[in-house]
C-alpha cells in the first residue's frame, strides 16, 4: 500500500504526481509534500494558491502556508506577499530556525535573505477578476469569497469547476513516515491581514507520527474554531478510520457554526482529508462538490468526497 499521497481538489492530481515521483523513488514524505504542492503554487490557473491566487480586498495577494512532519517539526508562514512558493519558505523555517511561524514583512525579509526572489503574483486574469469584483461588489468584502461563490452553483457546476481551492496534502512514505502541507491565497477579497486555517497547526493541517495526518480546505474560520485537523488525528488515534475521523470533524464544524450567533448559516464548504501511517485514507466535507486526489499503488485517482449536509438528522443529533 505505501507509499501513498492524498491532496485536496482536482488540482491535487498534478500535485500528487510530483509527490509520488519522489515517494516511489524512496524519497521521504516531507520532500514529497513540499514539492507536491509547489506544482499548484506555480500554476496560474489555480486561483486559490500561489502565483495567480486571487487578491484581498485591497488588491494584494497574501499567501499562507504550513508544513509538518512525523517528528512534529513545523514551519508556517502567514500573510506573506510576493513570494511564489511560501511552502518552501515554511520548510526553511522548519529546517533552519528555532521558530515555527513567521508573518508578513518578517517572513518576506527572511525569504529574501535566503535566496528567494520577489515576484508579482497577480496575473492578468486575477487582476481582471479583482477589478470585476470591485465594480460588482455590493456586500462587504468579508461576506464574499470563493466558497460562497462556488456554493451558489449547482452540484454539477461545482464538480466541473477546476479553479478552486486551497491545496492540502498528506503523504506516507515507504518507511511509514507521514508529513502534511497546506498552501493558499485564502479567501478571495478577504480583509487585508485576514488569516485562515491553512497556516495554523492543528487547523489547516496536523501530523502525529504514531498515527497519521490530516489537512483541510474551505472556509478557514469554520475550521479554526473546530481545530479540525488535530481533531481528526486524535480520532484516528482512538481507532476511527480516516473517513470516520473526517466525518467527526465535519460534524464538529457544523455544530460550532450553529452555536455561533454571527455565522449561523450552512452556506459554506469545509472539506477534510486524512491518511494514517498504514496508508489508509479518507475524506469528508460539509457540502457536496468536494473532491480529493489519491495516488497509491501507481495509480492517481480523483474521488468525490462524502458530505454531511442533506443528512437531515444530523442537525438535531449534534
Ligand atoms: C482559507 N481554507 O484561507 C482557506 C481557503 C480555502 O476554499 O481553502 N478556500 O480559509
Amino acid at each position: 500500500m505505501k507509499p501513498v499521497v492524498i491532496s485536496t481538489w482536482k488540482h491535487g492530481i498534478d500535485a500528487n504526481k510530483a509527490a509520488y515521483d519522489i515517494l516511489s523513488k524512496g524519497g521521504n514524505s516531507l520532500d514529497a509534500v513540499e514539492n507536491g504542492v509547489k506544482v499548484s503554487e506555480d500554476d496560474p490557473t489555480v486561483l486559490s494558491v500561489g502565483y495567480g491566487g486571487l487578491p484581498d480586498a485591497d488588491g494584494r495577494v497574501t499567501l499562507d502556508a504550513a508544513i509538518m512532519d512525523w517528528k512534529a517539526r513545523v514551519g508556517s508562514v502567514i500573510c506573506v506577499e510576493n513570494i511564489k512558493n511560501p511552502i518552501s519558505l515554511a520548510r526553511l523555517i522548519l529546517e533552519n530556525t528555532e521558530h515555527m511561524v513567521l508573518a508578513g514583512d518578517g517572513a518576506y525579509d527572511y525569504a529574501l535573505k535566503n535566496g528567494f526572489k520577489p515576484q508579482n503574483l497577480m496575473t492578468e486574469n486575477s487582476l481582471k477578476r479583482y477589478n470585476d469584483w470591485k465594480v460588482s461588489n455590493k456586500k462587504g468584502p468579508e461576506e464574499i469569497h470563493t466558497d460562497d461563490f462556488i456554493l451558489k452553483k449547482t452540484k454539477k457546476e461545482i464538480n466541473e469547476d477546476g479553479n478552486h481551492d486551497t491545496i492540502g496534502m498528506v503523504a506516507v512514505d515507504k518507511n511509514g513516515h507521514v508529513s502534511a502541507s497546506c498552501t493558499t491565497s485564502g479567501m478571495a477579497w478577504k480583509l487585508h491581514g485576514r488569516v485562515g486555517d491553512s497556516p495554523m497547526i492543528g487547523s489547516g493541517l496536523y501530523v502525529d507520527g504514531e498515527v497519521g495526518g490530516a489537512a483541510s480546505t474551505g472556509r478557514g474560520e469554520e475550521c479554526i474554531r473546530a481545530v479540525g485537523s488535530f481533531l481528526i488525528v486524535e480520532m484516528m488515534r482512538m481507532g476511527l478510520s480516516p473517513k470516520e475521523a473526517c466525518r467527526v470533524a465535519v460534524q464538529r464544524v457544523v455544530k460550532l457554526n450553529l452555536l455561533s450567533s454571527k455565522n449561523r448559516d450552512h452556506i459554506f464548504q469545509v472539506g477534510f482529508i486524512a491518511l494514517n501511517n498504514k496508508g489508509e485514507h479518507g475524506a469528508y466535507s460539509v457540502r457536496s462538490g468536494f473532491q480529493y486526489a489519491v495516488f497509491e499503488n501507481g495509480k492517481n485517482t480523483l474521488y468525490d468526497s462524502e458530505f454531511l449536509i442533506d443528512e437531515e438528522y444530523i442537525i438535531e443529533d449534534l
